[in-house]
């Protein structure tokens, strides 16, 4: 999910992406204000684009012509695959001027794509909740999240991640404006000794 968000920053759509982590570690929100998931009706599907989105495994589409840059490599697919592994998923969409909402459960939606009505701004907010039928630890590690977080804004130099963690009641700013090199200080800083 963050990779979407990713995708979004690197292809110069999105320039602030947030993670937080909930109080009892539970589940995780991504936002990001890039354009916000399509919400059009899917001319084939007759859904729309965003419920296909997170309920069909893609098979690339506009990511298999070269043009597209991609963090994770997941072309897309990740949207589905997080959500079907996870118990709880809610997506919400800013865009053209409205606020959109959908509600899903175990990878299949509980709710139709509802208009909120009129909002400012655009973006793309989605929260999880791992299913505990499929994974024995369902609880995030604060640890794991926060060097794959600053990992990725090595990876890509400028790009700015936000870290809130509610169950310490931290929050973190990510931006290495000189990417590789400074992930390279960061290591051998953290291998001396003393
Ligand atoms: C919190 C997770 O998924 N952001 C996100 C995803 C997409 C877009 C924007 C997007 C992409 C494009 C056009 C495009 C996705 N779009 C698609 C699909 N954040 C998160 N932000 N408009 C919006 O690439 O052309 C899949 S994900 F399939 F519609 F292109």
């Amino acid at each position: 999910i963050v990779d979407n968000s990713v995708d979004e920053a690197i292809n110069g759509h999105a320039s602030n992406i947030t993670v937080t982590l909930s109080q009892d570690r539970s589940s995780v929100t991504v936002q990001d204000d890039g354009r916000g998931v399509p919400v059009d009706m899917h001319p084939t599907a007759k859904k729309p684009a965003l419920e296909v989105i997170f309920t069909t495994l893609h098979a690339g589409g506009k990511f298999d012509q070269g043009s597209y840059l991609t963090s994770g490599g997941l072309h897309g697919v990740g949207s589905s695959v997080v959500n079907a592994l996870s118990e709880s998923l809610t997506v919400e969409v800013l865009r053209g001027r409205k606020k959109y909402r959908q509600e899903f459960s175990r990878g299949k939606p509980t709710t139709k794509l509802k208009s909120l009505g009129k909002a400012r701004g655009t973006g793309t907010t989605v929260t999880f909740t791992p299913d505990p039928e499929i994974f024995s630890v369902t609880k995030f590690d604060p640890a794991l999240i926060r060097t794959r977080l600053e990992t990725s804004t090595f990876l890509n130099k400028g790009l700015t991640i936000t870290f809130k963690d509610e169950s310490q009641g931290t929050k973190e700013v990510f931006c290495h404006e000189n990417g590789l090199t400074d992930y390279l200080t960061s290591l051998v800083k953290s291998s001396e000794i003393g």
